[in-house]
Formats: C-alpha cells, structure tokens, sequence
C-alpha cells in the first residue's frame, strides 16, 4: 500500500523527469527567496519591479521551451508549466509577467519570426534585459479579437501602422512590442509586427488603480502612424492563428499557474485553521472546515493532473487548443473558487494584505477574464461539441 501526502495527493512529483524536478525547483527556491518577500508592499503601492525580468532571465525561466541558441533552455512544457506553478503560487502578476514575455513574446518571434529577428530580439527577451509585451485586445475588441480596429499601411519600404490596444501588460516598461494589425497589402489579414520603444507615435500609457494584478504593469499602447520597416513584419504567419498560436501556450501555463494560486489558498487555510480556536477547538477539528478543505484538495489534484496531461500532449505535438480550454477554464474558475472559500475560512482576518488569500481572490478575477474569459471558453468547447458556433 502507498502512503498519502495531503500536499500531493496523486504523486505528481514522481511523474516529472530529473530536468522539470530541477526547474522546478530552481522557480520554486526563486519565489521563495526573491518573489515572496516583495510582494505584499508591491500589491499594496501598485509597484511593478523590472528587476524581477533580470532575475528571471538569469535563471533561464523566460522563454524556457526555446531552444538554447536563441536563450532558452530547450525545457519541455510540463516544465514550463511547473514555473507558471512556482511563480504564480506567490502572484498571479508575477506569473503574468513570465508569460507574457515567454509566450506571447518569445513564442512569435520564434515561431513566426525571420531569424534576422530570432537573433535581434530572442537572446535579449530570454535574459530579461528586455522587456516585452503583446498587443491584441482593443477597446472595442476584446473576446473577439477579429473586430480589431488597427491597421497597417503599405508604404514604400514598410508599413504604417495606426490604432490603440487597451489593457496591456507590461506595455508601460517594453522594450518590445509584438502588435496585431490588420494589413492592406496582405486582403486585410491579421498580421503580427515587432515594434520598439521609442519609435515616433508610439505610446504606453498606464492604466492605474487596478484592484487586481497590482504588481504587474499594465497600459494601453497608443500607435499615431507608426512607421516601421519591411523587417518588423513576422514573416510566418497570417491571420488569427498568429495570436491564437501563441494563447494556446499562455493559457496552458495559466492552468498550472492557477493551480499554484490555489496552493497556496489551501496550504494558509490549512495551516489557520488548525491554529485557530473557536468554541474550545481548532477551526479544523469540524467537519464543516475539514469538508471545504477535502473539495479544495481534490480540485487541486484534479487540476494539476489535468494539465500535466496536457503538457505532455504538447510536448509530443498531439494538443489540440480545446484541451487547453477545458484545462484554463476549469482550473481558473476551480482556483477563484478556492480563493474566495479560503478568505471566508481565515474571518476576519482574510481581508488582511498579510494573510494574501484576498490578494490571491482579486487576481484570480483577472485571470479568469483574460486569455479568453471562463465563458468564452465554454463556447469554444461548446462549439467542438455541437460544431455550433454560439459567440
Ligand atoms: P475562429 O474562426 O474560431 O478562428 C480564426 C482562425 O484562427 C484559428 N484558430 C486557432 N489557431 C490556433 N489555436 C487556436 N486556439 C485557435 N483558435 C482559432 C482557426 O483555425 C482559424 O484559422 P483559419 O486559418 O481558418 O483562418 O475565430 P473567431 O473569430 O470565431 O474566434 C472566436 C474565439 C472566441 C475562439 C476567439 O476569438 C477567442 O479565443 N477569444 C478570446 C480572446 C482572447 O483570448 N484574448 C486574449 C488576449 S491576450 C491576453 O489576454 C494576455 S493576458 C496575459 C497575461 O498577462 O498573463
Ligand atoms: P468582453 O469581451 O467585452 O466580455 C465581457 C463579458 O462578456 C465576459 O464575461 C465575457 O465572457 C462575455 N462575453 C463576451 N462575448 C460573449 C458571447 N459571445 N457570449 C456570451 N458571453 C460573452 N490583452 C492583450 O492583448 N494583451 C495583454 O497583455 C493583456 N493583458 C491583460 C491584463 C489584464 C490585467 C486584463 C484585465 C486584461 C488583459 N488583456 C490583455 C485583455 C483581456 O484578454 C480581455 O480583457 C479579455 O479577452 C476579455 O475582453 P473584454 O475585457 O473586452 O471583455
């Protein structure tokens, strides 16, 4: 007979190989010594450290699935997910940060990139000494992302490109700027182009006071006839498969990130209620706490294994991008519903910024809604179900 481990319940660990054992434990000690101690005044004043890029990048955690000549690692996606997990059981800004840069970043310009800007940008994105982020959302397109308003303008040498995109992360601190456009010269097709800081007409203001993701920047990206060269066009791809290509990765790592966040939830429940003491007893010797306790471990367990098993199908080419959506909209909403159950368990003091678990709740309302929001994933499935589509 095996042994039962309340924290990992199905032996997750043992179906890791020595490497994803290893990155993950590199994340693990990282967000232990140099996230954790951060990030309750980080919440609180709204503060975004660019450092964390440097720090990331130093440890090989950007980008970790590209291959080591352009700075990555060459990490499976099961070990990237376990990063996503590490990093986000801290903050799921700090997650964000990661992924944005490492998915929706890396991925294109490795993906759909010519290799004049493999090498420009990919070595410089993996160390962290550049910062990027990726435009698609606009303000009045955001779950349909083929409403987008932006184009881009064949002119001699390049193009130019004009229109705004709103809720941006990192767009404040980029360096990089991976943008969707509607292109003339290409029938109106969604394109991707790699804009920099700096460039004329280009802008990233920041949007402020949210109460959710506080530690991670997040602007609009205002674009006044940017002009651009033939070589900021990605060569590679046309149409949405280009953003879609690279969500499908962001929102795999979000399914292990979540379940990190909910780790977390649990563990500090856990752990109050069996110090605190009510009616004589700890809060954890009744029943009512113990059965919140069993449901938060079971979806864990679930969830983790959910999304384990997604990796591997991705790591050996066999995904298909409705297996994420199941994972990212059952683990995010399963993850919420951990949170908020948490700060009820805590009382009181679950509203406090020292116990974290309100924190965990207002960040997982972002991560719920971005990446495809919890119910455009259920008609994405709905739609592989009925081959009805219901948007
Ligand atoms: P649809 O007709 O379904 O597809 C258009 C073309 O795209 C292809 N495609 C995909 N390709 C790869 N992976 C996927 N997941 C794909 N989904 C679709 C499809 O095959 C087709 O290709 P082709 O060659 O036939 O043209 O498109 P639709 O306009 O009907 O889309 C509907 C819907 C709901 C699926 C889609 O619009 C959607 O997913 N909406 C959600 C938008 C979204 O997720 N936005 C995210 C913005 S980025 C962000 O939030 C970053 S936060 C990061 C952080 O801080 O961590
Ligand atoms: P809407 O699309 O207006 O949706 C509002 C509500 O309507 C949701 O509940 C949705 O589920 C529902 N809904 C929409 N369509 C349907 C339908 N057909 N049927 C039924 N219900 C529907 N975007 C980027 O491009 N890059 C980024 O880096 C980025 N970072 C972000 C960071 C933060 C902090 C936030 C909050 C958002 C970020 N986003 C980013 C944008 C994010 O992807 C969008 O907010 C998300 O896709 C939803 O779009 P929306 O906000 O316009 O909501």
């Amino acid at each position: 007979m095996g042994k039962f481990d309340w924290a990992d319940p199905f032996l997750l660990d043992d179906q890791l190989t020595d490497d994803e054992r290893m990155i993950r434990d590199t994340a693990r000690a990282y967000a232990d010594d140099r996230l954790a101690p951060r990030i309750i005044d980080a919440f609180a004043q709204e503060h975004t450290d660019p450092d964390i890029f440097r720090e990331m990048g130093a440890l090989g955690l950007l980008g970790p699935t590209i291959p080591e000549e352009f700075g990555g690692v060459g990490a499976s996606y099961v070990a990237y997910g376990l990063i996503a997990r590490e990093v986000e059981r801290i903050d799921s800004g700090y997650r964000s940060m990661m992924s944005v840069q490492s998915s929706l970043v890396m991925y294109p310009i490795h993906g759909y990139g010519s290799d004049e800007q493999k090498h420009r940008y990919l070595p410089k994105l993996a160390s962290g000494e550049w910062i990027g982020c990726f435009g698609l959302t606009e303000p009045d397109a955001g779950s349909d992302p083929g409403g987008m308003r932006t184009t881009a303008r064949k002119v001699e040498g390049g193009y130019v490109l004009s229109g705004s995109k709103t809720w941006i992360s990192n767009s404040p601190i980029a360096d990089v700027f991976v943008i969707w456009a509607k292109s003339d010269a290409h029938g109106g097709a969604i394109r991707g182009f790699v804009l920099e800081k700096g460039m004329k007409g280009l802008s990233a203001p920041k949007i402020e006071n949210k109460l959710s993701l506080r530690a991670s920047i997040t602007g609009m990206v205002m674009m006044d006839e940017v002009a651009v060269g033939e070589d900021a066009l990605l060569p590679h791809v046309e149409g949405l498969k280009g953003p879609f290509g690279c969500l499908n990765r962001a929102r795999y790592g979000i399914s292990w990130g979540a379940m990190g966040a909910a780790e977390f939830c649990f563990h500090a429940a856990r752990a109050y209620g069996l110090d605190r003491k009510q009616f004589g007893r700890p809060l954890a010797a009744t029943q009512l706490y113990q059965k919140k306790l069993a449901d938060m471990e079971t979806e864990i367990a679930l969830g983790l294994q959910a999304s384990l098993r997604v990796g591997r199908l991705m790591d050996e080419g066999r995904f298909a991008p409705e297996m994420i959506s199941i994972v990212k909209r059952n683990n995010v909403g399963k993850a919420l519903d951990i949170a908020r159950t948490a700060r009820d368990m805590h009382g009181g003091n679950g509203i406090s910024g020292e116990y974290q678990v309100m924190r965990h709740l207002m960040n997982l309302e972002t991560v719920n809604t971005y990446e495809g929001a919890h119910d455009v994933h259920a008609l994405i499935l709905g739609r592989a179900i009925t081959g009805i589509a219901a948007f």
